[in-house]
């Protein structure tokens, strides 16, 4: 007896109600626990994506969902017109856990970056003296930092601008990876900062030379310039460090988290600076309804909590070396796929085909059928972000599954 697919009437709901504004790999998930999702169909895969480095503590981690329920039962959201009883508590956690005097609590990753640059403009105008309305802020080509009209601003990808201008003034772009470019751009006095993602995610996984992040942060404090990192998909463990800043040996001036800072339960995002830079920012002049309210605030120290107590840092660090480790052997064995790259638990294969082919879409569709879930980032470029939860059995039988079905694949 044949089963029948299910999957059809919850993408077609999808279709005829919801906005086109994603291209979704077809499978309808319905339950995920750990580093596995189902799909409504009862298949099991292994999720390779993790809702984009959101789940690092794996679907629904039982102490974070508990933390979530529990503090759902008495109280999840009172705005900052009032204190409670968590926000401080939190603010105290999460400071002392990144090393930095003050947070600013928000949702979204995005929310955090216009966060970010809001900060670095007042900072640029109340202490370095910019003129006012002058401040210019310096982006890195390749960057994602999110959908609204500010970060678009600095995108150069056509499918992130086209036919959504015009755009925010006050920045510069410049290529990823080149100190060169960046010092001959700080000589602008009227520079507030650079904001640059620490592996870029979205590009496809580019990490850049060793030493292209040390020298950016020198060269930034030398122009007095604020050096503000997107660690909003490298940060929390996924890169085989708790910052992707980590490996080195300086503290952004101002760090932006996301995505895992609530284990994939909800939108939590932070902005953390000292109080030099973070108390530019008056009552009345920045806030969100949701900003740091009590549910937030119980799944953050949680989920924070989980990174530590799990050693999900160390574990994506070990794990990471063996994925690209297998990854090389079945390159070796292949001419479809390039080069594989990424630091702990962030990795890419490039697929051997043009950027506007569907190679690498056809390769994930293969993928699903063989259990395990991931999505291209652009064309050829194929991201490998599992949760850090991971066993080192698992993540071989992934690299199995992975070399399996790119050796069967016919292109
Ligand atoms: C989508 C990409 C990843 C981010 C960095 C800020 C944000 C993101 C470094 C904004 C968000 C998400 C957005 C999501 C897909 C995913 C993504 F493909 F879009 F670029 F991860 F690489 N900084 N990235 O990666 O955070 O507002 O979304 O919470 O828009 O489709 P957000």
């Amino acid at each position: 007896m044949i089963k029948e697919n299910k999957a059809q009437e919850f993408i077609q709901m999808e279709d005829q109600y919801g906005a086109h504004n994603y291209h979704p790999l077809p499978v309808v998930l319905t339950k995920g626990e750990g580093v596995f999702v189902w799909d409504v169909n009862g298949k099991k895969y292994y999720d390779f994506l993790s809702a984009y480095s959101a789940v690092n503590q794996g679907h629904c981690h039982p102490r974070i969902i508990n933390a979530m329920t529990e503090q759902a039962k008495i109280l999840t959201l009172t705005s900052r017109a009032f204190y409670n009883n968590m926000l401080g508590k939190y603010e105290k956690f999460i400071t002392s856990y990144f090393g930095y005097d003050k947070v600013l609590p928000i949702n979204t990753g995005v929310e955090a970056v216009e966060t970010a640059l809001k900060l670095a403009r007042k900072w640029a105008y109340k202490v370095k003296g910019v003129p006012i309305n002058q401040a210019k802020i310096i982006f890195a080509s390749g960057n994602f930092h999110g959908r609204t009209l500010g970060v678009i601003s600095a995108s150069v990808d056509p499918d992130a601008t086209n036919d959504f201008g015009p755009f925010l003034p006050g920045i510069e772009v410049i290529p990823y990876n080149d100190t060169e470019a960046l010092a001959q751009a700080l000589k602008d006095p009227n520079t507030a900062g650079f904001i640059v993602e620490p592996i870029q995610g979205e590009a496809g996984v580019y990490v850049p030379d060793e030493d292209y992040l040390p020298k950016a942060y020198a060269l930034c404090q030398e122009n007095n310039a604020l050096f503000i990192a997107d660690e909003v998909q490298t940060g929390i463990a996924r890169t085989g460090r708790l910052l992707a800043c980590d490996y080195y040996d300086f503290k952004p001036d101002i760090l932006i988290l996301g995505k895992a800072l609530s284990g994939g339960a909800m939108p939590v995002s932070a902005v953390l600076a000292d109080d030099e830079i973070m108390l530019t920012i008056k009552p009345g002049e920045h806030g969100s309804t949701f900003g740091g309210n009590p549910l937030a605030c119980a799944v953050g120290i949680e989920a924070l909590q989980v990174i530590q107590d799990e050693n999900l840092a160390e574990n994506a660090y070990q794990l990471g070396i063996l994925f690209r480790e297998k990854m090389n052997e079945l390159i070796a064995k292949t001419d479809l796929v390039l080069k594989v790259r990424g630091k702990g638990l962030l990795n890419a294969i490039i697929i051997n085909d043009s950027e506007d082919s569907d190679t690498a879409w056809r390769i994930c569709l293969a993928l699903r059928d063989n259990g395990l879930l991931a999505k291209p980032t652009h064309g050829n470029i194929i991201r490998f972000a599992p949760p850090l939860v991971m066993t080192e059995e698992q993540i071989l039988d992934c690299a199995n599954i992975i070399s399996k079905t790119i050796l069967e694949f016919e292109k």
